[in-house]
Formats: structure tokens, C-alpha cells, sequence
């Protein structure tokens, strides 16, 4: 297992569109464990692949308290959204940064596990607003694009500071 470097805004390989995986092998579970580990080293609730800078589609999440209930998404795709929910988000590649943004409050959603097996499932609330995070990354998408141009053009200069001080 290890720890991967996470790609920070405004990084434009954030915003590259990832590909599916054509199959789920030894070296895709290998990634997804070394995502998930970087995820509860962060310490995060969700981590996209494009966030490590591998534009495959695959997520790690674990939302549970306890830290023990993984969930790997491998070319998830949401198939319903319901209701509106506004929460509080950061994400791992904006460090510091928390905006409310509005997302659907239950999703219906589909995706291979870490066995290359496909599952459906439905979500809502933290886990429903993780999953359509997450598959944001995979389309180059990141929180902050629902923000004001104002509020995301003083987060662009934060962290562009802030990596010339961290680099
Ligand atoms: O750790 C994370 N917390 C979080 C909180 C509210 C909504 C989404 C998230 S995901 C974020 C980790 C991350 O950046 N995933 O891409
Ligand atoms: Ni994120």
C-alpha cells in the first residue's frame, strides 16, 4: 500500500475527462487500495483517481464514522436524482476551502465493485452528495465551478499562494 500525492487546484489535469477501465485486474486493485489509503491518511470521505493524477474512473468513499466501511465505484454512472440538499463541501484538492453547494438529495447509481463485479445501489445525504462529488472529478469537474466567478477567482489566488509557499 501507499500514500499518493493529491493534484491541487487550479492543477489542469484536474480538469481532464477520465476513461473507463476496461477491466477490474491486479493493478486496479492495487490503485484502489492505495487510494483508499490516501483518502483515510488525508483524511477524506471520497477520493476520484483524476485527484492522484490517473484519469481512469475510479472512486474510493467511506463515509461511515468508524472508518471501516469502504465503497469502490469503478465506471460509476448515476442513473436518477431526487430532491435538493445544500452541504457544506471541501474536497482534498482545495485544502481549506468549505462552500455550501446544492446537489440532488438521493441518487440511484450504478458501478463495478473492487471483484470487477456490477452493483446498484441508492444513496442519500452525505453519501449521495460523496458519489456526485466524486463522479464530478471524473468528468473534470470540481466544486468550485458552482461557486460565484468572485468566490472561485479569490480561492484560484488562495491557492496559488498557498502552493508557493508549500512547494
Ligand atoms: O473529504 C471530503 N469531504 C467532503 C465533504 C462534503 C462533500 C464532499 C466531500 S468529498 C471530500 C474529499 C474529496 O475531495 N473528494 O474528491
Ligand atoms: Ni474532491
Amino acid at each position: 500500500m501507499a500514500i499518493l500525492p493529491i493534484l491541487r487546484y487550479p492543477d489542469p489535469r484536474l480538469r481532464v475527462k477520465a476513461q473507463p477501465v476496461a477491466r477490474v485486474d491486479a493493478a486496479v486493485r492495487r490503485l484502489l487500495d492505495d487510494m483508499l489509503e490516501t483518502m483515510y491518511e488525508a483524511p477524506g470521505v471520497g477520493l476520484a483517481a483524476p485527484q492522484v493524477n490517473v484519469p481512469r474512473r475510479l472512486i474510493v468513499i467511506d463515509v461511515s464514522k468508524e472508518r471501516n466501511d469502504p465503497l469502490f465505484l469503478v465506471n460509476p454512472e448515476i442513473l436518477e436524482r431526487e430532491g435538493s440538499i445544500r452541504l457544506e463541501e471541501g474536497c482534498l484538492s482545495v485544502p481549506g476551502i468549505y462552500e455550501p453547494v446544492e446537489r440532488a438529495e438521493r441518487i440511484r447509481f450504478r458501478a463495478l465493485d473492487r471483484e470487477g463485479r456490477p452493483y446498484e445501489r441508492e444513496a442519500q445525504g452525505l453519501l449521495a452528495v460523496c458519489v456526485q462529488h466524486e463522479v464530478d472529478h471524473l468528468d473534470g469537474r470540481l466544486f468550485v465551478d458552482y461557486l460565484s466567478e468572485l468566490k472561485r477567482q479569490r480561492i484560484r489566488k488562495k491557492m496559488e499562494k498557498l502552493r508557493l509557499r508549500t512547494l
